[in-house]
């Protein structure tokens, strides 16, 4: 019943949560703060420099726009270390099997990520070869909520709005999805994903 599906990736496709967890967690350490898996949540989906700025929050720290750059890139230079170890078996499950599924179908695929590091890591994961379109941190400027990251991917498919679903784990990524007049599939819990048109737990839910 769809034509285009747009995939999110960290939450969707992989857990690349955990990393940035483990890159942002290392960097508080170093500013001399605590940071908790419960803050973690509060960076999903959101982009680096605003991502650093709930960090520094957290731990209650001002510096100047010099320094957040530079710490930025160096929580994505440890960041780095953990995504370059990754393989196929990161892949979530029926996240490989659903993409090839559509695929068969001729359904055509984007990706709709907030990472500048997408490529790279759908590359590691080996799956960049199943999307026709790949809308990541480095084409677009506006976060979710703002729904420039799903305008964009629908419009690099060559197709209306009305044709697309999106796969979000995010709250504000279904927020997006919404915006941008598009079917969306919350990827977690009905609970904060109230507003999707309907919500699984995983993607393997959507493969026989
Ligand atoms: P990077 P998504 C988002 O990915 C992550 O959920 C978020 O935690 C991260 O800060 C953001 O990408 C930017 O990532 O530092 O690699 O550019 O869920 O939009 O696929
Ligand atoms: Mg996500």
């Amino acid at each position: 019943p769809f034509k285009g599906a747009l995939f999110d990736l960290d939450g969707v496709l992989v857990d690349t949560a955990k990393y940035h967890y483990l890159a942002w967690k290392q960097l508080a350490g170093q500013l001399g703060f605590e940071f908790t898996e419960a803050d973690n949540e509060r960076l999903k989906g959101v982009s680096r420099m605003r991502s650093l700025e709930i960090v520094l929050e957290v731990g209650g720290v001002e510096l100047s726009e010099e320094e957040k750059l530079r710490l930025a890139e160096e929580k994505n230079e440890r960041y780095l270390q953990y995504i370059r170890r990754m393989d196929e078996s990161e892949l979530l499950p029926g996240a490989k099997r659903y993409l090839q599924a559509l695929r068969a179908q001729g359904v055509k695929i984007a990706l709709g990520s907030a990472s500048k590091n997408a490529a790279f890591i759908l590359d590691k994961v080996g799956i960049a070869d199943l999307f026709d379109a790949i809308v990541d941190g480095t084409k677009v400027s506006r976060a979710k909520p703002d729904p420039e990251v799903f305008v964009v991917g629908c419009r690099e498919l060559g197709l209306e709005p009305d044709d697309c679903v999106v796969f979000e784990d995010a709250e504000a990524g279904v927020q997006a999805a919404l915006a941008a007049g598009m079917r969306v599939v919350g990827i977690g819990h009905a609970d904060i994903l109230g507003a999707a048109h309907r919500v699984v737990r995983g993607l393997d839910e959507l493969v026989g």
